[in-house]
């Protein structure tokens, strides 16, 4: 595309999360963030339950009472038993149709979603403090090493490990307190915002045991089963279905994933091309992996990213990774903007962003937040992603 074809006329369309009435963000605070969106999701129907249109009716009245569209759906959860294919997970894939048919009838059409077997996005640290005394979201892979090992004692763990992760686990296991170690089997299996399930150890581990002989291959087949159920109903209604990376993309705790990389993805559009089967580009989760070239998955993807989840972390030689501020980090956040700017141009169209995450800071540190998800961390990176949108377009039209 030539740079003169930047208008401006696309562009991010400006969002947050809201959890529901419950959430201590209100959509007022997020109207005064700058969004003129909301992603939201039903978070009091069951897994696998269908969403009843009046239920998501009223949902949408208390975001356009605020003042703003309901734009994004995040999630509506995929049933483990889909995830297995074991069970009832035909009755389940019905029901998931349902949903989206009632979404498309209440007027809402991007569907996010994820495939990661048990776990959504796991992090062991909620309240990493960083030199400015904000505090942020972390994953230390030694600290999930020393759950597998001391925690959970899963039987198997012992070959998943090198001998040098195992040692660096066994001395963190050592260095933490009652309290530590509590906190982190918290962190881990007590699920973190937005994930639908929470476990005590001895039910995370019939969960994990559903997985028993369950191969990456024998997940990606799932998906795409399901995908080839549910993407005809998209097409008719036309919802687009945003699937999430694996949050870290790699493999944790034994179990499978399958969308850690573009080869992934692949795997995945090639089994199923519509263009209603697309991606929720996430540069928090592809951005943890130094093999991951971000701006080259939106060239790839162009026709297929329905939703932008923009946030910045900082790993080390460990797999160990932190979650920065926006601009800063291994994410070259310049660059991917750039890549977003010219893709909505190409496609004429203005794609849903949110800030993904943010750091507890200022007053919200005197608050009971919920992790990533406090309102003034996550105005900053609002403010400074719509501040470099600005910039760059203006730069193309000068
Ligand atoms: C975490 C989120 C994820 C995401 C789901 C999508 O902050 O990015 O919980 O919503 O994986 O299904």
């Amino acid at each position: 595309m030539k740079e003169n074809q930047i208008t401006g006329k696309f562009k991010m369309l400006q969002t947050m999360r809201w959890y529901g009435p419950i959430d201590q963000v209100s959509l007022w605070d997020i109207r005064q963030a700058g969004c003129s969106g909301v992603v939201s999701a039903l978070h009091h129907i069951p897994n696998g339950e269908v969403w009843p249109v009046v239920e998501i009716k009223k949902r949408r009245q208390e975001i356009e009472d605020a003042g703003m569209t309901w734009d994004v759906v995040e999630s509506v959860p995929v049933h483990e038993n889909i995830k297995t294919r074991s069970g009832n997970y035909k009755l389940y894939i019905d029901h998931y149709k349902a949903t989206i048919r009632n979404l498309a009838d209440c007027g809402i059409y991007t569907v996010t979603y994820n495939f990661m077997p048990v776990l959504d996005w796991t992090r062991t640290d909620l309240a990493y403090v960083l030199t400015d005394r904000s505090k942020a979201l972390r994953f230390e892979k030694a600290a999930l090493i020393a759950f597998d090992l001391y925690i959970l004692k899963r039987a198997a763990a012992k070959t998943d490990y090198t001998a040098e992760e195992m040692e660096r686990a066994k001395l963190k296991y050592q260095s933490m307190s009652a309290q530590e170690l509590l906190d982190l089997e918290r962190n881990i299996i007590a699920g973190l915002p937005g994930s639908e399930e929470s476990f005590t150890v001895e039910n995370f581990k019939k969960a994990l045991s559903k997985y028993d002989g369950v191969t990456a291959s024998d997940l990606h087949d799932n998906l795409i089963y399901f995908l080839q159920q549910i993407i005809p109903i998209a097409e008719e209604c036309k919802i687009l279905m945003a699937i999430h990376p694996d949050d870290p993309p790699y493999g944790i705790l034994g179990l499978p994933r399958i969308l850690s990389t573009a080869v992934d993805f692949e795997k995945i559009v090639k089994a199923v091309p519509s263009l209603n089967n697309g991606l929720c580009f996430c540069t928090g989760s592809f951005g943890v992996r130094p093999d991951n070239d971000l701006p080259e998955i939106i060239s790839q993807f162009s026709d297929r990213i329905h939703f932008l989840h923009l946030r910045n972390t900082k790993r080390n030689e460990f797999g160990d990774f932190y979650e920065d501020n926006h601009l800063e980090g291994d994410v070259n956040m310049y660059q991917i903007v750039k890549e977003l700017i010219k893709m909505m141009h190409l496609r004429k169209i203005s794609i849903p962003m949110r800030p993904d995450h943010g750091h507890q800071m200022l007053d919200d540190l005197n608050k009971k937040t919920n992790p990533g998800y406090s309102a003034i961390g996550r105005l900053k990176g609002l403010a400074e992603l719509r501040g470099l949108e600005m910039g760059i377009i203006g730069k193309y039209k000068e």
